[in-house]
């Protein structure tokens, strides 16, 4: 006999999904609990329908009728028909943290739960809640137990697993301290972080370590008692994956030295070029694996990176290409860019004093690029217009013009310092500072800092226009993204670059670790473009002007050269380029 089941309507099931997630946000917010109730019950009433709410409202049924629905559920109800979502959603959404939210979405982890670790341990985001569990602490809460523990412990790592991604903030000095953990142990010979953080990729999910050791097993057994490791996940003879406490893995291989190269080349990755680099091989009647290339069973190479791409009639490429983006077909045609490298820059064109927000001297930050070797940098603080800054007014900025002069003057053989500054591009793309200032500089850089959030077309009209302004030099951070904070602006970045190289400006790789921007992508199409790029520390401190080395990891990624790049000219060749935008 068949079973009468209640029609499923997806309308009804959306609605009540969304009145669901309203009374578990409202219950993190600690709301009237009758409130809540109402958004659970009416949840429960509309799911269990027979008739899609749709449907009722077509034949102009009063949704208020129903049991538990009153007029402002009703509206809420009609609004989601009609528009498939609901502000007062939107609108709690906004109130509770974002990693609260994520921590609702987690099975097994209602409102009630969450609360109460909120209040007993302090949890609020993914991160703490993994702490937590790996050091046993909610085992001891009322009503968790040791098995809830472990239920979240797996559900948490496996959303941090999936979806978290590290800036190089967090990864390098993980990747750092790892390393002097390990080669202080004396048991590992030669030590590489592989992976995407060798192809110096802006954000890392996992590291891969691979040694060569004679003995493995001291090896590992060593590198999952290293401090920083909150869990193992799996500890065996020549490999081991650890979760460090801040949430991120480690992959460490062992691997046999003539095998060192041939493994260096897989695990560095990437998995397209390794796919691609496969189907070179196998046109060539040879076998290529983490193990070596092969002639049938013979090993030919592997020791080095440089005789496995040999064995297959390729010069060697460089870890920032290997993204199958064409450094295959370039390897065999012999046209393989030659990379801008850190010593090949000149000079620095973004920095801040303790005139706007930075946190030295002008002539301590000078006092570091002298010791950095650098032939010039150029002073941009910035325009008055974001307050938390301190920005320059026309006055300041006059008188730190003068009191620049002045130190050129004074200081023979120092690196020359140029007059700059970063002016705020309002949001109708006209800048912060009257022109009879800006023409006195030596270069003026915009950027973009309020009204990140705009429709594409208003946000690149607005920055065109910033850019036609007759002192404009380089369009600074160009997408405004913060890594893990915020997102790129909207912007359509070839028709900004399209305005660039025909005003005769420059763009910035911003290379603030946290920043990144342009990206490789962006450095690849400014350079198509035919834009310089001005690879720029942004520097807030004099330790910060080490932050270059990053942009020029990037601007690598974006097969950059010496010639593609604004400072790597020298001063006098600098000036002159520079002189065409004001
Ligand atoms: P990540 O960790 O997401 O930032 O990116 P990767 O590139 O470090 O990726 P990961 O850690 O999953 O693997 C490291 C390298 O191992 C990867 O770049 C290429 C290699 N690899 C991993 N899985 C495969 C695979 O299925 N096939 C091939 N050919 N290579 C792989
Ligand atoms: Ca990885
Ligand atoms: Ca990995």
């Amino acid at each position: 006999m068949l079973q009468t089941v209640p029609a499923q309507h997806q309308v009804n099931q959306t609605i009540a999904t969304v009145f669901n997630e309203i009374a578990d946000l409202l219950e993190v917010e600690d709301a009237n609990p009758f409130r809540v109730r109402a958004y659970r019950n009416a949840a429960r009433v509309i799911d269990g329908m027979a008739e899609g709410v749709d449907v009722m409202l077509a034949r102009g049924a009063d949704l208020a009728e129903l049991p538990g629905i009153g007029t402002d559920l009703a509206a809420k109800m009609r609004e989601i028909v009609e528009t498939g979502t609901c502000s007062m959603l939107v609108r709690v959404r906004g109130e509770v943290p974002q990693s609260m939210v994520q921590l609702l979405q987690l099975p097994g982890l209602g409102p009630k739960r969450a609360r109460m670790l909120q209040h007993e341990l302090g949890i609020t985001t993914l991160d703490d809640l993994a702490k937590a569990a790996t050091t046993h602490q909610i085992r001891a809460l009322h009503g968790f137990g040791t098995q809830s523990e472990q239920r979240l412990l797996q559900a948490v790592s496996a959303r941090l697993e999936r979806h978290r991604r590290y800036g190089l903030v967090v990864a390098k000095p993980c990747a750092e301290a790892l390393t002097r953990y390990l080669q202080a142990s004396g048991t590992v010979e030669q030590l590489v972080v592989a992976g995407s953080y060798r192809r110096g990729l802006d954000t890392i999910g996992d590291l891969d370590l691979l040694v060569t050791a004679r003995n493995a097993a001291l090896v590992i057994e060593y590198f999952v008692q290293y401090r920083e490791v909150a869990s193992r996940i799996s500890a065996g003879t020549t490999r081991a994956s650890v979760v460090l406490k801040n949430g991120m893995q480690i992959d460490l291989r062992v691997v046999k030295p003539a095998a060192f190269g041939a493994a260096l080349v897989y695990f560095t990755g990437s998995k397209p070029h390794n796919i691609a680099l496969r189907k070179i091989a196998q046109a060539q009647g040879l076998k290529i694996n983490e193990y070596g290339v092969f002639r049938d069973s013979e090993r030919i190479a592997g020791q080095t990176e440089a005789s496995v791409y040999r064995a297959v009639g390729l010069p060697w490429i460089c870890p920032e290409l290997r993204e199958d983006q064409g450094e295959l077909e370039a390897a065999r045609k012999g046209m393989l860019p030659t990379l801008v490298e850190e010593r090949d820059a000149k000079g620095d064109l973004h920095v801040h004093t303790t005139a706007s927000d930075g946190t030295a001297s002008l002539e301590a930050m000078a006092e570091q690029a002298r010791r950095r070797g650098l032939q010039y940098l150029a002073i941009t603080d910035h325009s008055p217009r974001i307050a938390v800054t301190h920005g320059l007014t026309a006055e300041r900025l006059a008188a730190q013009a003068d009191a620049i002069d002045r130190f050129n003057a004074e200081h023979e053989g120092w690196p020359v310092l140029l007059k700059g500054v970063e002016v705020d591009i309002l949001e109708d793309g006209s800048l912060d500072l009257p022109d009879a200032v800006l023409g006195r500089l030596d270069l003026v850089i915009g950027a973009v800092h309020s009204h990140f959030i705009l429709p594409m077309e208003k946000q690149t009209t607005r920055i065109l226009r910033a850019i036609d302004h007759p002192h404009f030099s380089i369009l600074a951070h160009p997408l405004g993204r913060l890594i893990g904070e915020r997102n790129a602006c909207n912007v359509d970045l070839k028709r900004v670059l399209k305005a660039i190289a025909e005003r005769g400006c420059y763009v910035e790789a911003n290379a603030q670790p946290a920043r990144l921007d342009l990206s490789d992508y962006g450095c690849r199409l400014a350079k198509a473009t035919g834009v310089l790029v001005s690879i720029a520390s942004d520097a807030h401190s004099p330790a910060d002007l080490a932050n270059l080395a990053f942009g020029v990891t990037q601007a690598r990624r974006g097969w950059l050269e010496q010639a593609d790049v604004l400072n790597t000219r020298p001063l006098n060749a600098l000036l002159a380029l520079l002189k065409g935008t004001m």
